[in-house]
């Protein structure tokens, strides 16, 4: 999987909102997911996900932040589902595609190891995690996935 920087092949819907991706992954057993650290706010637990581009299908987006960020590797096993915040961040509105991901590889070394945490966490913690953060988006696709609780 190569990682990639920059913005400039970044998708955006018709409406101008900014597409994003990524998965909620799962363990074997779909007790616990794993959560990373965020980079802008280190102390702050998400998903990973982040821009979908022009070159890639919405699911290659998700894969590759996937491993770009949280060094997992896995397989979708379901579209949980299309999350819009109407709040602005640098102008532009969020659309998040989100999906499940049953982790089948978890590296030591992946390109944001530096940059990032991980931690698993069963559903309550996890939701908690997100409802605290203010990261309503996140929260619901944690709730809509099948993870046990
Ligand atoms: N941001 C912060 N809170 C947001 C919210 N509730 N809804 C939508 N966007 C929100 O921050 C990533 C970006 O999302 C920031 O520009 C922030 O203002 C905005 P983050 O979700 O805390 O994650 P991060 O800091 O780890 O950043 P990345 O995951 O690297 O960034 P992206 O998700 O934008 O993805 P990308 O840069 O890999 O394409």
């Amino acid at each position: 999987m190569v990682s990639r920087k920059g913005r400039e092949n970044q998708l955006y819907t018709a409406e101008g909102e900014r597409v994003v991706a990524g998965t909620v992954i799962l363990n074997a057993t779909k007790d616990k997911t794993l959560l990373i650290s965020s980079e802008s706010h280190p102390k702050k637990w998400i998903i990973p996900k982040g821009g979908a581009e022009i070159d890639e299908t919405i699911e290659q987006s998700a894969l590759r932040e996937t491993w770009e960020e949280a060094g997992a590797i896995g397989k979708i096993t379901q579209k949980i589902g299309v999350f819009r915040d109407d709040a602005k961040f640098n102008g532009k509105q969020t659309v998040f595609h989100f999906y499940e991901l049953v982790l089948s590889e978890l590296a030591d070394d992946w390109p944001e190891k530096y940059k990032r945490r991980r931690q698993w966490m069963p559903y309550d913690e996890a939701h908690s995690a997100l409802l605290n953060n203010k990261r309503y988006q996140l929260a619901e696709a944690l709730k809509c996935s099948n993870i046990s609780r």
